[in-house]
C-alpha cells in the first residue's frame, strides 16, 4: 500500500512520507513473525512506543508548514492505527495459542487422578453389617436427636436412676437430647412392628465425656436385637461367637462377664480373645500390648431384654423373650487395624486415612 505525494511538495516531506510507508511495511512484518508475547512488547515498543521514530514524527508536525502538516499528519496517523491493530491482532492470536499448548502439552507428566476410599470406621461398619446381615438380620434406622423417653425410659432407665450419671450427654432447648447409644432403635422398632424380630441399627451416638485415647464426645455403636418365643442366652452366646470369628479370626473365642444395664436381665460383658496374642497375653516372653497382657478384649455389653422394656412398648413380656447386645465400632476398628488413638477417627488429614485400603 504506497501513499501518493502530491506533485507540489518538497523533496523532504516526501522522504518523510517514504520513510513512514516503510516503517509501516517494516513494523507490519515484523509484528506479524513475532514468536511469543515477549518480543511482541519489543515491538509494540519499538514502533508504537512513545519513543518511536513514528512518534518523533507526529509530534514534529507543528514546526511543518500548512501544505506539508495533513499530508505527514495523514500518513503518520493512518500507519500509527495500522500498526496497532497488528499489535493487537497479533497479540490474540500468540494468547491463544499459548492457552491451546499449555493444555495440551504432551511431554508434561501425567497428573494422577485422586481416588476415594472408605474412611477405616465406614469400612469397619460396612464390615459388621455385612457380617450381621448374613446372619439374618436386618437393618434400622433411628434419628441422632432423640427424646429422654427413647433414650432412657422405655429402657427402663428413670429420671432418678444413676445409670443415667454414665450416659450423660447434650440437651437441646426443647428437651430432646443427643442419643447417647444406638438403643434407642430398639425401642423404636418395637413400637413399629410385634415380634419376631431380627434387628440391627449402627450410627453415631453423642456422650458429655472428656476426650482421651479411648473416648470421644462422638462415636459409633452398632446394636442387635433379637426377640422372639424362646429366645436364650446361648443364642446371644453363639450370635456373638460367630460374629467374632467372622471379624476378628477363626479362633477368636468369646467370654461374658457379669454387668449390669437397666434394659437388660441378666446383663453381660463380653470379650474377645486377643487376636494378636492368640490369647497367649504375651508375644515372645513380653506382655502383648494390645491385650495388656490379659488375653481378653474388651468388647460392647449385652444381655437378655428386661422385662420391662417389653411393656414400654407393650409387648407380651411372659410370652416373648430376646437378647440384644450393643458395642463401640471404634473401639473394633481400633484393635483392627492397630489405631491407637480414638482422635485420630475425626482428624482431616487425609494422611490418616489414606493408611487404610478399601
Ligand atoms: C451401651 O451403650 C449399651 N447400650 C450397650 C448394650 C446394648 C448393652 C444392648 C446391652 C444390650 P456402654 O455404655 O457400655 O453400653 O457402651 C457400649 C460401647 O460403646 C462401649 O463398650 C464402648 O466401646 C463404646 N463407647 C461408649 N462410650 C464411648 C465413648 N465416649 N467413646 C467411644 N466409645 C464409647
Amino acid at each position: 500500500m504506497g501513499i501518493n505525494v502530491p506533485a507540489f511538495v518538497a523533496a523532504e516531506i516526501e522522504i518523510m512520507v517514504r520513510e513512514i510507508d516503510d516503517l509501516r511495511q517494516e513494523a507490519i512484518a515484523a509484528i506479524g513473525a513475532a514468536a511469543d508475547l515477549k518480543s511482541l512488547e519489543e515491538l509494540r515498543v519499538h514502533f508504537a512506543g512513545r519513543r518511536s521514530r513514528l512518534r518523533e514524527i507526529l509530534s514534529s508536525i507543528g514546526k511543518l508548514s500548512a501544505e506539508e502538516r495533513p499530508i505527514i499528519g495523514s500518513a503518520a496517523g493512518k500507519a500509527q492505527r495500522v500498526i496497532d491493530n497488528a499489535l493487537e491482532q497479533r497479540q490474540a492470536a500468540l494468547e491463544a495459542l499459548s492457552e491451546s499448548s499449555d493444555s495440551f502439552d504432551i511431554t508434561l507428566p501425567g497428573r494422577r487422578p485422586h481416588i476415594g476410599r472408605k474412611h477405616p470406621l465406614t469400612a469397619m461398619t460396612d464390615e459388621l453389617v455385612d457380617v450381621l446381615r448374613s446372619m439374618g438380620f436386618s437393618v434400622a434406622d433411628g434419628p441422632e436427636v432423640d427424646d429422654e423417653f427413647h433414650n432412657f425410659d422405655a429402657l427402663n432407665t428413670p429420671a432418678d436412676h444413676p445409670a443415667r450419671d454414665e450416659h450423660d450427654t447434650f440437651y437441646l432447648d426443647d428437651g430432646n437430647l443427643l442419643r447417647t447409644h444406638t438403643s434407642t432403635v430398639q425401642i423404636r422398632v418395637m413400637q413399629q412392628q410385634p415380634p419376631p424380630i431380627r434387628v440391627i441399627s449402627q450410627g453415631r451416638c453423642y456422650r458429655k465425656e472428656t476426650v482421651d485415647a479411648t473416648h470421644h464426645m462422638v462415636f459409633h455403636q452398632i446394636e442387635g436385637l433379637y426377640v422372639d418365643e424362646g429366645v436364650s442366652l446361648a443364642e446371644l452366646k453363639g450370635t456373638l461367637t460367630t460374629l467374632g470369628r467372622r471379624i476378628m479370626g477363626d479362633r477368636t473365642e468369646i467370654r461374658f462377664r457379669p454387668h449390669f444395664f437397666p434394659f437388660t436381665e441378666p446383663s453381660v460383658e463380653f470379650d474377645f480373645s486377643c487376636t494378636i496374642c492368640a490369647g497367649e497375653g504375651q508375644i515372645q516372653g513380653s506382655r502383648c500390648r494390645v491385650c495388656k497382657g490379659t488375653g481378653w478384649i474388651e468388647i460392647g455389653g449385652a444381655g437378655m431384654v428386661d422385662p420391662n422394656v417389653f411393656r414400654a412398648v407393650d409387648y407380651d413380656a411372659e410370652k416373648y423373650t430376646g437378647f440384644a447386645f450393643g458395642f463401640g465400632i471404634e473401639r473394633v476398628a481400633m484393635i483392627r487395624y492397630g489405631i491407637d488413638d480414638i482422635r485420630l477417627f475425626l482428624d482431616s488429614d487425609l494422611r490418616f486415612t489414606r493408611q487404610f485400603g478399601g
